[in-house]
């Protein structure tokens, strides 16, 4: 049984279990009202509606940060991909920027929590974009091997996976080791995606250790890490793995 959520236009809702939609700084959990002042960061469109699970609140991708990722892999992934697969769908940001790019003929969002997904599906909704997304509610590693591999859509797609970093607590380490991320560590995810396509984007911890980045970038060839700023400091970054072109 979920909360009662008056949407904005005063209809009275049930929320799904572990699915919020707070109105106030004063209604969150002390542990991320630090992030309330960056609601409309994250979501533009917050005010009409946003659902959001607690943990969603630091793990979603801020809406221009997930539009310039959009626009850097449609624009400078090789060949003719055609499908993205976003792996940690979480509340949907990315996959969302990815709808709204208009850049793909598929759009595949996985995620396993389904408050997770529920808070997904409503918010591209409010973005216009819940129809051009295909929803999967299930594990990356399992729904990838099960529903891509072996169908002949494989090279036609591109990975994109914003993981989980362990929490906020990352934040706390000069230099992040990928090798003990939580739950799933680099090699875990780059050895699970890359035997499906070469073409595999990681969305990671802006303090990532790049050495161990390095050691996957091909041999005498360079491995593209970008930045992606708010304001003026780096949000987080991306690793893009096979082929892509930057200048
Ligand atoms: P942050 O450092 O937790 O918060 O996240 P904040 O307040 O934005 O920190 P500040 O120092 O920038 O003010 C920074 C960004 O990292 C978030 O906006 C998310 O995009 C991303 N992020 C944070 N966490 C904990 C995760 C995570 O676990 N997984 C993923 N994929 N992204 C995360």
């Amino acid at each position: 049984m979920g909360l009662q959520y008056m949407d904005p236009d005063g209809k009275e809702e049930e929320l799904p279990k572990g699915v919020q939609y707070y109105s106030s700084r004063r209604e969150m959990p002390k542990r991320i009202q630090k992030y309330w002042s960056q609601r409309h960061d994250l979501f533009s469109l917050y005010d009409e509606g946003i659902w959001l699970t607690d943990d969603a609140w630091f793990g979603v991708t801020p809406e221009v940060v997930a539009g310039q990722m959009a626009q850097d892999i449609g624009e400078h992934v090789s060949g003719q991909k055609t499908v993205i697969i976003d792996c940690f769908a979480g509340a949907g940001g990315n996959a969302i920027a990815f709808a709204l790019s208009e850049r793909w003929d598929r759009i595949f969002a996985i995620e396993k929590d389904p408050a997770a997904l529920a808070c997904a599906k409503h918010n591209a909704m409010i973005y216009g974009v819940d129809k051009k997304i295909f929803w999967i509610e299930g594990d990356c590693f399992t729904e990838i091997k099960k529903r891509f591999k072996g169908c002949g859509m494989e090279k036609d797609a591109v990975i994109f996976a914003s993981p989980p970093w362990g929490g906020p607590e990352y934040a706390g380490d000069e230099i992040f080791d990928l090798s003990k991320m939580e739950p799933y560590s680099l090699d875990h995810l780059y050895q699970s995606f890359s035997k499906l396509t070469k073409e595999v984007v990681l969305y990671l911890p802006r303090t990532s250790d790049l050495n161990q980045l390095a050691e996957y970038a091909p041999k005498n060839r360079k491995l593209d890490v970008i930045h992606y700023n708010m304001s003026d400091y780096s949000k987080g970054l991306c690793a893009y793995f096979g082929g892509f072109q930057f200048g």
